[in-house]
């Protein structure tokens, strides 16, 4: 098995050949962009080999920005091609005056993981000491009303009134795309004749069809770009109107971690009246989250707020909990019990024993299709990073060991089939890098 000085050095190889100099290609050619979560993860990665890097990288995104405060789930490298949908059909500066001119951006968000992101880097920016430290908390401050303003947008635009969730209108903007989590609410968009013809470059780049959305998938996401787009990307516009509503615990309760984090940040740079809104945030985002916990199954469910229901499945999102942090201790007991136990990571069938995206015991669980079974070594990572800094060293150093040792065949895939380990997706992913990175050569 590879050593972990070899997987840290190809980890860090990849990270910057998948740089353009501004941005870090979420890959090499599959997704060509920038992506706003991953470039949050990746700046982590980033930070603990080349601090100025890791800063340029939220920089560079937050140049993306709109007005209102959303940092767009895409900000587009004018000079990649190879992706769709691409700038020319999000529009975005077209259908919004929210929008930038300039970088070209999609028109919809990502979970809010940025903040944790700058907490990971002025840690390790803390360790170096003397300059950098400095220089780290500058940047920090620097960049925080940015971060203010897109925390205060998921507050005002997302944060549904009644179930305190936040709001997403595109699967896209939970990132676990094609999870059955969305399979009730997908059932009710109904693509319609102004669906625009469009590519699949992905299956280019990955030839087996299995591992990536279906077609009828694909005709729902560009049916509800159509739909933002119309709405002029507008939250009050599509929750009128939206064929696709619902209310994530995961989103929501990465809100919750990173606003206690940015409340943490305010309080340094000496914003109490800030640091009191963002507690009052997060405070309010994981009350939802644990509000939402199914007593049966233990794990947090969606809701679907077109129709009322809850979306009770067994996908990697049940363990919102342990993200949004400060679970009360039977809580928490219970879910670390069931993220280890044989339904989860205990799973007798798993090639590794890590948290596949979706149960194995769940008849929805497909080991090789993308959000539908697949182990995630970025979700990994986020597991071990909330585990660890709500103190559970013994689960965080159990998942921790594991997810190192799944990356020791180099790949640095996507995912990776959780029955046989193969590697899918993409080849040399970004994101599963700075995990790498952030496992093997941080100090914690
Ligand atoms: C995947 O999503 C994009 C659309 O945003 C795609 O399939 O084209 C997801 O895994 C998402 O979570 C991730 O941020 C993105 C880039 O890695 O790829």
């Amino acid at each position: 098995m590879t050593g972990s000085l070899t997987i840290a050095a190809r980890a860090a190889y990849i990270l910057r050949d998948n740089s353009t100099g501004l941005i870090t290609k979420a890959s090499p050619s599959l997704y060509p962009h920038q992506w706003s979560w991953d470039a949050a993860f990746n700046a982590a990665g980033l930070a603990v080999v080349d601090l100025p890097r890791a800063r340029l990288e939220l920089d560079s995104l937050f140049a993306g920005q709109w007005r209102n405060g959303m940092v767009p789930h895409i900000v587009f490298d004018p000079g990649a091609t190879g992706y769709a949908p691409g700038p020319d059909q999000w529009q975005c500066a077209r259908y919004s005056d929210e929008a930038p001119i300039a970088p070209a951006t999609s028109g919809i968000c990502d979970p809010p993981v940025h903040a944790i992101a700058v907490a990971r880097i002025l840690e390790v920016a803390a360790a170096h000491g003397g300059r950098e430290a400095a220089l780290t908390l500058g940047w920090a401050a620097h960049l925080y009303p940015r971060l203010l303003a897109w925390h205060r947008f998921l507050a005002r635009d997302r944060a549904d009134k009644e179930t305190g969730l936040m709001t997403l209108f595109h699967g896209w903007e939970s990132g676990t795309d094609n999870s059955p989590r969305w399979d009730v609410p997908y059932g009710n968009v109904v693509p319609g004749a102004g669906l625009p013809v469009y590519e699949r470059p992905d299956r280019s780049h990955v030839s087996n069809a299995a591992q990536r959305p279906t077609d009828g998938e694909y005709d729902r996401y560009l049916w509800l770009l159509e739909e933002a787009k119309q709405a002029g990307y507008d939250a009050g516009m599509l929750r009128e109107n939206g064929s696709f509503q619902v209310g994530d615990a995961l989103f929501t309760a990465i809100y919750a971690a990173a606003s206690d984090l940015l409340a943490d940040l305010a309080s340094r740079i000496r914003k109490p009246d800030d640091a009191a809104e963002l507690r009052h945030y997060a405070a309010q985002a994981r009350a939802a989250v644990f509000c939402h916990v199914d007593e049966a199954s233990g794990l947090a469910v969606d809701v679907d707020f077109r129709t009322g229901q809850r979306l009770v499945t067994e996908t990697i999102a049940g363990f919102s909990p342990l993200i949004a942090g400060h679970a009360p201790q039977e809580l928490r007991r219970r879910q670390i019990d069931l993220l280890l136990g044989e339904r989860w990571a205990g799973h007798p069938a798993l090639k590794w024993p890590l948290p596949p995206s979706t149960s194995p015991c769940s008849a929805s669980f497909n080991p090789e299709c993308y959000w539908r079974g697949p182990v995630w070594p970025i979700i990994t990572w986020l597991l071990t990073w909330g585990l660890r800094r709500d103190g559970e060293e013994v689960a965080a150093d159990k998942l921790g060991a594991v997810g190192i040792a799944q990356l020791g065949d180099c790949t640095f895939a996507e995912y990776y089939n959780a029955l046989t380990g193969e590697p899918l997706g993409s080849h040399n992913q970004s994101w599963t890098a700075a995990a790498a990175l952030d496992w093997l050569l941080a100090d914690d």
